[in-house]
């Protein structure tokens, strides 16, 4: 069976290999790289590309080779069978990583592992055979995807991995020397032996006692030994000393090996989620001819608030920080180290890069400060938006201000304040109660504190705490005078709730955000361009009809199966569109499930068209992007030809604009678009999703709004309209229930 789900693995990604077998890595007049040799980092990859596939699994392996630079590494954790075979396995224990709790149930041993007593199902107790026909490898971090967990994936002997992908590098490492020795396995006559059958490049132990005993054996061959520090105040087995200790003797390092593998926190210490400034261990190692690499690189780890979640920073800080670079990164996903090592280092900082895609912000840089307030507008300046955005507000005293919602519930700290009972339920704009922005004059807003908005508060991927209350609010007059002394494309002024304004408050948000725009710098003719977006037809009609500014029709529902003439309304009204992403790459189980090509179809009517909404926190993401934001702004460029993306991260979108591989005539495997469907191919080869209800389709119906009402003076109805959520943080919440659920089933799957 498992077989037959590896030879399929194999048809569903073939068409992956013959788009990219002419990628090259793009050639680059670089500076040279700061590591010992002078060469660019090694990629390796712990177990594979383990992020997404179980680790050490035939697909890891596989989709690491397809993925990443040509010479990247793969590294294989060896573990010993009771018959002395070495397979790759990342744990002595294989119940976290297998299904063996359920192929062999009850047959759990307690060892000594490194002096501490250890139960679980540890690979010295059976024998090569029974492994691999009765047990299959699972993900090692829960919060992985538990679809590749099922029956398609045994476990692999040393020997097949090098053979089934023949890497240019492999790497062995030998996690547990002194364990098997306990259990009369001798790991170094096993090294020494698979060594003669394949090609090993690098063998690296956290045990002094096995490198020295090995040293004098590998002298004469290629083969590089590593020595690997754990925790710092960890003792080593057999020196006695703690790896603190041990990094200030590298002299005796460097005596039976050329390199060492550190956790990354010896290279950028971490307090309290901040980054301190680098220690000297990179340039104090090259002093002594050892060779540094760094792991615990994975795009789902937590992150140092300094990198913004996003995992490309990470390793630009160890590979191109203008001190030195690391001499290789250890990564759960090699594609983003690939990308960063192959792209993005030594970019030009001084270049905007290519055009495509058009940068607009989503309430300012809100992804680092608190949205809407004078330093999220600055980052995003200066992050290289080429458009910012101000959602506008009305406040009592009628002044259009910008705020991230009518509800100053979201984004300030009214519950907090004086102002905190004003708390009403208003159903023309949303069920639940709410502090609404004209129920306070701008005055009173003033006085309240920004507050940094965490969509991925379920997940404790928290925004930088140190921005939490960060920065000022601004009035829309204010945020125009700002972007017109910035080098900006434009801006976007966002209007919803007109009618309602204009019919219950008295307030003509329209006339007003075009008077001050009069008033301002943007007259009819500008440098900079204006871009009026609404959900709402009768704003842009308005628009139309007494402006020369640019209209962008918001939708806010899936418009995968839009009509032509629906199409053609919109083109009556608006020049582009703001879509969801969901609308061009629907997924299901957070797999991407094809391709709409509602873009090409908009882009047949002149419209054009920008994706919402683009984050760095990976939750927020299709696996089929490995979560890595950059190759989830790629795949929408390059695969969903949008013409911008709508971010709360513009520095992102920015940084994928300046890729050194977006110009040379072939892309990196790196670099290519997601190949939506492949992966849920693979998916549901072993379970069947849950029935989809069907995409709403959006016809002329929903594009007909009235005409926006007269202002009134009276303030008195209960008309219902319908609420808007956001879609995102309900999506991925919904997927973690519904795998759990699936979860149980595969369980029930293996039992049988
Ligand atoms: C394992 O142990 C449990 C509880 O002790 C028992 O109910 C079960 O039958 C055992 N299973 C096997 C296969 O021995
Ligand atoms: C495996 O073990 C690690 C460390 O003990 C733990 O963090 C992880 O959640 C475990 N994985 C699973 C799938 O239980
Ligand atoms: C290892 O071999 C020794 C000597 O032959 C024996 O006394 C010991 O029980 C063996 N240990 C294990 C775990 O098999
Ligand atoms: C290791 O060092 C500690 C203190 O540094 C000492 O107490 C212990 O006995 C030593 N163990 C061995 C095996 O030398
Ligand atoms: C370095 O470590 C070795 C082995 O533990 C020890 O013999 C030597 O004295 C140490 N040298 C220094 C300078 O600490
Ligand atoms: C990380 O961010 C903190 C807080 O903004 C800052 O103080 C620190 O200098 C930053 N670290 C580095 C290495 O830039
Ligand atoms: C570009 O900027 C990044 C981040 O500020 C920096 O790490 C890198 O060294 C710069 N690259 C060059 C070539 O100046
Ligand atoms: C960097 O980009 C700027 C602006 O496009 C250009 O003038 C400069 O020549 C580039 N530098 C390098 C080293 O390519
Ligand atoms: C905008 O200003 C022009 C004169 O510069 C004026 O003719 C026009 O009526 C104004 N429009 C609005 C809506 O205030
Ligand atoms: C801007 O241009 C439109 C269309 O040409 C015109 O109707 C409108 O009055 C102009 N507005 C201003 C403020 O000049
Ligand atoms: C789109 O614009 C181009 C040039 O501006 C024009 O030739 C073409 O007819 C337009 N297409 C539609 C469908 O409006
Ligand atoms: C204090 C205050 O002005 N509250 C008003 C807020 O707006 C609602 C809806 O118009 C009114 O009902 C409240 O009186």
């Amino acid at each position: 069976m498992s077989i037959i789900r590896a030879l399929f693995f194999l048809c569903v990604l073939h068409s992956v290999v013959t788009l990219q077998v002419s990628a090259q890595r793009s050639t680059k007049k670089a500076s040279a790289w700061q590591t010992l040799s002078g060469n660019e980092p090694l990629v390796i990859a712990r177990g594979g590309l383990s992020g997404l596939f179980p680790d050490s699994s035939f697909a890891a392996y596989d989709m690491a080779m397809r993925t990443s630079v040509p010479n990247v590494a793969l590294w294989c954790d060896v573990q010993l069978t009771k018959d002395g075979i070495g397979i790759c396995m990342p744990d002595l224990r294989l119940d976290n990583v297998t299904s063996i709790e359920f192929a062999s149930p009850n047959t759990s041993s307690t060892y000594l592992v490194n002096g501490v007593s250890t139960e679980g199902w540890f690979s010295v107790d059976y024998d090569m055979d029974f492994l691999q026909k009765n047990i299959f490898l699972t993900r090692s971090i829960a919060s992985r995807t538990e679809r590749f967990d099922g029956n398609m994936y045994p476990v692999l002997a040393v020997e097949d991995v090098a053979s089934q992908n023949k890497p240019s590098g492999f790497w062995l490492n030998v996690q547990h020397n002194s364990f098997f020795t306990q259990h009369n396995l001798s790991m170094r006559s096993y090294v020494l032996s698979v060594s003669k059958r394949v090609v090993v490049n690098y063998i690296s132990s956290p045990e002094v006692g096995f490198l020295r005993g090995i040293a004098a054996r590998f002298k004469t061959s290629k083969t590089k030994l590593v020595f690997r520090f754990l925790g710092a105040a960890d003792t080593e087995p057999s020196t006695n000393q703690t790896y603190g200790s041990l990094l200030k003797n590298l002299t005796f390092i460097k005596m039976f090996a050329s390199g060492i593998l550190v956790p990354k926190s010896y290279i950028w210490p971490v307090t309290a989620g901040y980054l301190l400034p680098h220690t000297s261990v990179v340039l104090d190692a090259h002093k002594q001819g050892l060779e540094v690499y760094a792991s615990d690189f994975a795009n789902d780890a937590t992150f140092s608030y300094n990198y913004s979640y996003n995992p490309l920073s990470e390793y630009l800080s160890f590979v191109d920080n203008g001190d030195f670079s690391v001499d290789g990164v250890l990564s759960d996903f090699p594609i983003t180290a690939s990308a960063a090592i192959g792209c993005f280092a030594h970019m030009n900082n001084s270049s905007s890069g290519q055009d495509n895609p058009t940068v607009i912000s989503h309430k300012g840089a809100s992804g680092m400060f608190p949205g809407c307030t004078d330093l999220a507008y600055n980052q995003a300046i200066a992050d290289g938006a080429n458009y910012i955005d101000c959602p506008v507000q009305m406040t009592k005293d009628g002044v259009p201000v910008c705020l991230r919602s009518i509800n100053l519930l979201d984004g300030t700290d009214v519950a907090q304040s004086a102002f905190g009972s004003l708390s009403v339920i208003i159903p023309e704009i949303q069920e639940n109660p709410g502090i609404f922005t004209f129920n306070l004059t701008w005055e009173e807003i003033k006085t309240l504190k920004p507050v940094i908005s965490n969509p991925s508060f379920d997940y404790q991927l928290f925004r930088n705490p140190a921005n939490k209350n960060a920065g000022s609010f601004v009035s829309l007059a204010e945020f125009l005078t700002l972007a017109l002394s910035k080098p900006l494309s434009g801006v976007l002024i966002n209007i919803e709730h007109a009618a309602y304004l204009a019919d219950k408050q008295g307030l003509g948000i329209t006339d007003s955000v075009i008077d001050i725009l009069n008033k301002s710098g943007y007259k009819n003719e500008t440098t900079q361009e204006v871009i009026i977006q609404s959900t709402n037809k009768a704003v842009l009609t308005v628009f139309k009809a007494q402006s020369r500014y640019k209209r962008m029709y918001m939708v806010d529902e899936d418009i995968s199966f839009i009509d032509d003439s629906s199409i053609k309304d919109i083109k009556s009204f608006a020049d582009s569109v703001a879509i969801g992403k969901e609308s061009i790459f629907p997924s299901e189980l957070l797999f991407l499930t094809g391709s709409t090509k509602v873009v090409p179809r908009l882009h047949s009517f002149n419209l054009s068209v920008y994706a919402y909404l683009f984050r760095n926190e990976f939750v927020s993401q299709a696996w089929d992007f490995f979560s890595d934001p950059i190759v989830e702004i790629n795949s929408y460029v390059m695969g969903g030809e949008i013409d911008g993306v709508i971010t709360d991260f513009p520095a992102t979108a920015a940084s994928y604009k300046k890729s050194r591989c977006l110009t040379g005539k072939t892309l990196p495997p790196y670099m290519m678009p997601a190949q939506p469907g492949q992966l849920l191919e693979l998916v549901t080869a072993q379970y069947l999703p849950p029935a989809e209800t069907p995409n709403p389709i959006l016809t002329d119906a929903n594009v007909s709004e009235p005409p926006l009402p007269p202002v009134s003076k009276q303030a008195v109805s209960n008309a219902p309209t319908p609420s808007k959520s956001n879609a995102y943080i309900g999506k991925t919440a919904g997927f973690y229930f519904s795998c759990f659920s699936m979860f149980s089933a595969s369980l029930l799957l293996l039992i049988e």
